[in-house]
């Protein structure tokens, strides 16, 4: 009878080490699998005016089909927002904030960002995303 009962003890001890250790095997394929899928490309631009144009200081973004694209929009004079129509991006960007703006580039081809605050864009606040392939 006690022998009994230090085998089952054991036999449970091991169980439920293996379980644990197994899950957090588990989790970290998961955890690089999702990273190594999907590669990280950030980029980060400021959106102001000045005496010649309205801009964006980044001209243009380029990234690989299935990137996760994080794009941080910083609006440092006036008032601004930031689309992307094919992505269904529309960003309001409040003065003197970081706007963080992620998405999965899952469309190839060049595509235009912009303001589309009346006048903005034709004044030069517009860039290319470029989508490889
Ligand atoms: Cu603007």
């Amino acid at each position: 009878m006690k022998k009994e009962f230090i085998f089952f003890g054991v036999l449970i001890l091991v169980v439920v080490v293996l379980s644990i250790f197994g899950i957090k095997s588990l989790n970290g394929n998961i955890v690089d699998g999702v990273t190594s899928e999907s590669p990280l490309k950030e980029f980060a631009m400021d959106s102001f005016y000045d005496e010649n144009g309205v801009w964006f200081s980044l001209k243009e973004i380029n990234v690989n089909k299935g990137d996760r694209v994080r794009i941080k929009v910083t609006n440092i004079k006036g008032k601004h927002d930031f689309i992307i129509d094919e992505y269904g991006i529309n960003e309001i960007t409040p003065l003197n904030e970081e706007v963080v703006i992620e998405f999965i580039a899952d469309k190839t081809g060049e595509f235009v960002y912009y303001c589309s605050v009346p006048g903005h864009r034709e004044k030069g606040q517009w860039g290319t995303l470029t989508v490889s392939g």
